[in-house]
């Protein structure tokens, strides 16, 4: 186990400062899912997934000196600009759960503030770009403050440590391409606590992969992926479930070394139909696809049977569908789905995505 509680980092009075620093990160897409939880926030399997490049959040922290360091945290936060006094309640939890990796956060007065590439409500969920952005700039500037970060390896992994505690998701976000987050026997290095980078081992196509977004709700999920998580615990499917997630990341790592991208989409959409399988068989039991994210589904395999274009669906813990194919077909899907598949997305609006470089500081 790593432990990164750190009682030195505290700053002396009289070299507090301020400071301002700004990451931008991205959300990305689990090809095989992280589906179940123990502990604190430990996965039950371990999973891989997609770096978006267009759908990010980027953060802006400034802090500065505060007189009073035994009161609760001194936190303003603003989305989009305007103030939301329950995300700042929020931010004090994990800054909570950060104390004793980095006690200084109760030195400082803190103001955060943040926005997303991609609508507020467009359906897509924000926890991985946000709390990978957030988890940045803390490590950035505990960089600032105490020097102690400047090796880029561990700069990552705690950064993917970090925000791992914000949200499990999170974690694979702080890394360009591909991240495996959670330990398997087959992948070295792969740990629990930390995603690592996965992007240097796939096939060149991989790297250049296209994931657009089709919008078919923008309402709130019935239920929370967090909720979602916990269910897991009382699945009757569960054990089951987290060793074929193990064999088919097996799979799917071989399929992407190699460049089978045929094998790839079949994992990707067993995948997307497992989570929701296991979201109904679930106790109480849920839903969140609708009739169009269904319909979605069914063109999208009458159009691969008809083209043989290799193009396969995904989903995430929501009713918005991903399409997954290689970029020597973009001027083959784009078509496909303004013609054939905007008119089930709501007003109409789908995002372009693609796999992308990681987070950047700005
Ligand atoms: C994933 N999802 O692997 C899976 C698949 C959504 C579908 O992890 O409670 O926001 O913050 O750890 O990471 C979404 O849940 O949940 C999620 P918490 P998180 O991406």
């Amino acid at each position: 186990m790593i432990d990164y509680s750190n009682s030195k980092l505290l700053v002396e009075s009289d070299k507090l400062r301020s400071g301002t620093v700004t990451w931008k990160s991205p959300s990305n897409l689990a090809i095989v899912k992280y589906w179940g939880k123990h502990g604190i926030q430990l996965p039950r399997n371990p999973s891989i997934s997609m770096t978006l490049n267009n759908a990010f959040t980027q953060t802006k922290v400034s802090y500065e000196a505060r007189e009073n360091h035994d009161e609760l945290f001194d936190i303003t936060f603003r989305f989009h600009g305007e103030s939301q006094p329950a995300f700042a309640k929020k931010i004090s939890s994990y800054f909570e759960k950060l104390l004793p990796v980095y006690p200084f956060l109760k030195q400082l007065k803190w103001d955060i503030e943040s926005e997303n590439s991609f609508p507020h409500s467009a359906g897509i969920a924000s926890s991985a770009s946000s709390m990978s952005a957030l988890a940045l700039c803390l490590c950035t500037i505990e960089d600032e403050l105490f020097g102690s970060l400047s090796d880029d390896l561990l700069f990552d992994r705690k950064a993917s440590y970090l925000s791992r505690l914000g949200s499990g998701s999170a974690a694979r976000s702080v890394f360009p391409h591909w991240s495996v987050w959670g330990k398997a026997d087959f992948v070295n290095g792969s740990d629990d606590e930390f995603a690592i980078p996965y992007g240097l081992e796939v096939h060149d196509d991989f790297k250049s992969f296209h994931d657009d977004i089709l919008i078919v709700s923008k309402d709130e999920k019935s239920v929370s992926s967090t909720a979602g998580h916990q269910l897991m615990e009382n699945n009757a499917f569960a054990s089951p479930r987290y060793d074929q997630a193990n064999r088919r990341l097996q799979d799917l790592l071989v399929a992407m070394r190699k460049g089978d991208i045929e094998c790839f989409g079949k994992i990707a959409e067993d995948e997307a139909l497992t989570l929701h399988a296991l979201m109904m068989a679930s106790n109480p039991s849920y839903l969140l696809m609708h009739p169009n994210s269904l319909e979605i589904i069914n063109r999208v395999r009458a159009y691969r049977k008809e083209t043989n274009n290799p193009v396969y669906f995904s989903l995430d813990a929501g009713p918005n569908i991903h399409l997954l194919y290689p970029e020597n077909i973009v001027h083959d899907i784009r078509p496909f789905i303004e013609e054939q598949l905007v008119d089930l997305c709501v007003d109409g609006f789908w995002i372009k995505d693609w796999c992308g470089e990681g987070p950047e500081q700005l």
